[in-house]
């Protein structure tokens, strides 16, 4: 037996390697060969509309409707969710116990997901039921308005939605974030639905799940000031750790942890909350931009809050082409953005493992919600669908950011309560479109859809790199962890080691054109390439501030010269929900390339090396956003001393 001491050495490796002994089987080849590139193809049936919709494992979406006559029966009732499995395009029938009814929904650190409020319990055409505790046919839901409802994903009918408790108070059109802490804030809403929201029913406040015990809710300002067109507010997590958050003309910057908020400067052209429904997204983080979030707002529609009448012909209003940025950790101000080449209300952006942004769904003409008046287009506020979807570059010049990159239309019409997520070998799932009180299937422009369809970006079938050694979980700062490439990964250049990233993207949960938690997040990396053209990346973790990147599961993908691998989801953080541990960042090795044998190697220096081909880890390199409070004292001290920034 060797000394004990010799023990340690072994034990040292051991924790600097974690990442190897937890590794993730590489991802393959896609399932689908030669799909229609740029295309849609409808590949399956959800079963019940998909209002709402999550990928929740690599292989499952869950889908969620209202409670509506859907045939597919759970229980002796309608279903109104179901899993759906990609690789069999076959749904299955859930239980989702309480009326969904334009819930919300959003992950925790511990890779649950959560679904909150709805709707009262109803019968027929969504009127309302006779017993609000599930007792009355033909639907027996009970009322969904508090409901908090948990499912920790799982690939077969062994997980099952729960009901954990009830909010303090109602919320319809509630939206949904993860915090750097892995809970969520629930924010807005109001108690009986409508077509917007009013002063008689608004809940213009704010909770968190987990509660604490004696939270009460939070009113918000924001939300008291922006009637009535805020429900299904807009909110990102920022570096900062504050919030951003958007309602009807209204911004806000919300520090949720002092509980105090800071107007920003009006959302100009257009309303992006619903029912103008805007297209939004956070652009990619990257150690390019330091890992500074810029927000993207796109078309909607220019209402002002006198006009929301439910009787107007909003079926023939146009909607916007405008676009606007903001960068809330570095300026107040939104600035212009290339227009959109169509107009569209009701439009998803799904970020690609690209960086780039898919945006599609949505009509051209009129905004989210039905009715039953004259002034409807079979009971849509909304018309001429938009069936082109367009792409955006964040990185390309002003004026050239839309391309329509070999994209063709849709023939499904995706109008009011459509979706769409990412999936993990890069394509797009599409679903739902019901603009209906209850389901309508024929003699109608817009019929209830069951119908998922899958659009295949143009890199889809391309031979996808196939990482080795992804770990299962991704902490913040710490040892960096090795990814090798074949050379056939590599597509046999090693300088493509230098056109390779590695991201994680939280694809998030769709509803009502948003997905709430979307986010993408680029890896600090270098490389080794060998002289066989094979390579290895050395990748650093997140950088030490779980605010870029909230806790929880996200897809990992690593792109090659712009091609992305299929994804493997990981797990981002602790894996528990509470204050995650931080490490201080380890520097990365510098990128090279080993020369063959018999010649000397030579420093392939990335961008942002040293010349020396040490690449200095950036995050360990300067003062960044990590330390929130001095970013922060620094820029909303002198707005704040301007008068511009309103303490409220
Ligand atoms: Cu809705």
């Amino acid at each position: 037996m060797p000394p004990r001491r010799r023990l340690a050495p072994l034990a040292l490796l051991a924790l600097a390697l974690p990442a190897l002994a937890d590794a993730l089987d590489a991802p393959g080849q896609p399932a689908r060969q030669n799909a229609p590139l740029g295309q849609y193809d409808i590949v399956g049936n959800t079963l019940v509309s998909a209002q709402q919709l999550f990928l929740g494992t690599e292989q499952n979406l869950f889908v969620i409707d209202k409670v509506e006559n859907n045939a597919a029966q759970l229980d002796g009732h309608p279903a109104w969710a179901s899993r759906y499995a990609l690789a069999s395009n076959k749904g299955t029938a859930m239980d989702a116990i309480t009326n969904t009814f334009c819930a919300g929904g959003g992950v925790l650190a511990n890779g649950s997901w959560l679904v909150v409020g709805g709707n009262q319990a109803v019968t027929t055409g969504g009127d309302p039921a006779s017993s609000q505790n599930g007792g009355a046919a033909p639907y027996h839901d009970p009322d969904g308005g508090k409901s908090l409802r948990l499912l920790t994903p799982c690939d077969d009918d062994s997980c099952q939605w729960e009901l954990v408790g009830q909010m303090s108070t109602r919320r319809w059109y509630a939206s949904v974030e993860t915090l750097d802490d892995g809970r969520v804030i629930i924010m807005g809403g109001d108690a009986n639905g409508g077509f917007v929201n009013d002063a008689g029913q608004t809940n213009p406040t704010y909770e968190f799940f987990p509660a604490a015990a004696g939270d009460q809710p939070v009113t918000s300002p924001l939300l008291q000031r922006t009637l009535p067109a805020n429900l299904f507010p807009l909110m990102w997590v920022l570096p900062s750790a504050r919030l951003f958050v958007q309602a009807n003309f209204g911004t806000a910057i919300l520090d949720y942890k002092a509980q105090q908020e800071f107007q920003l400067p009006d959302m100009p052209h257009a309303v992006r909350t619903y029912p103008a429904s805007g297209g939004t997204a956070m652009l990619p983080l990257t150690p390019a931009n330091n890992w500074t979030a810029t927000i993207l707002f796109c078309s909607g529609m220019n209402v002002s809050p006198s006009d929301w009448d439910p009787n107007a012909a909003w079926p023939t209003k146009a909607t916007s082409k405008s676009c606007v940025r903001i960068t809330p950790d570095v300026s107040q101000n939104y600035e212009e953005d290339d227009d959109v080449p169509s107009p569209r209300s009701m439009g998803n952006m799904i970020l690609l493992p690209t960086g780039k942004i898919l945006y599609l769904n949505g009509a051209q003409t009129g905004v989210a919600g039905y009715g039953t008046g004259s002034n409807t287009v079979g009971d849509s506020y909304a018309d001429n669908p938009a069936f082109q979807p367009w792409l955006y570059d964040p990185d390309a010049p002003s004026g050239k950011r839309w391309s329509m990159d070999g994209l063709s239309p849709s023939t499904i019409a995706r109008m009011y309560h459509s979706s769409a997520t990412l999936l993990p070998d890069g394509s797009v799932a599409v679903a739902g479109s019901s603009p209906h009180p209850d389901v309508v299937l024929t003699g109608t422009k817009f019929p209830t859809e069951y119908r998922i369809e899958i659009i295949y970006p143009s890199y889809y079938n391309t031979r996808r790199p196939e990482p080795q050694g992804i770990p299962a979980s991704i902490g913040y700062g710490g040892a960096f962890f090795n990814l090798t490439l074949s050379a056939a990964d590599l597509g046999n250049d090693v300088t493509n080691l230098n056109r390779t990233s590695v991201v994680l993207v939280r694809t998030g949960y769709s509803t009502h054109a948003l997905n709430m938690q979307q986010r993408m997040l680029v890896l600090e990396n270098t490389y080794t390439g060998a002289a066989d053209a094979s390579g290895t990346l050395h990748v650093a973790p997140v950088p030490p501030n779980p605010a870029l990147f909230p806790p929880g599961p996200a897809l990992l993908f690593v792109v090659v010269d712009g091609t992305p691998s299929v994804a493997r989801l990981v797990n981002v953080g602790s894996g528990a929900i509470g204050t995650q541990p931080t490490r201080p960042p380890v520097p990365l090795p510098g990128s090279r390339v080993l020369a063959a044998a018999g010649s000397s190697s030579s420093s392939a220096p990335a961008a942002g090396a040293t010349g020396d081909g040490t690449k200095v880890h950036a995050a360990s390199a300067a003062p960044r956003a990590w330390g929130l409070s001095g970013l922060w004292a620094a820029v909303l001290a002198p707005l704040a001393f301007a008068g511009v920034l309103l303490p409220l």
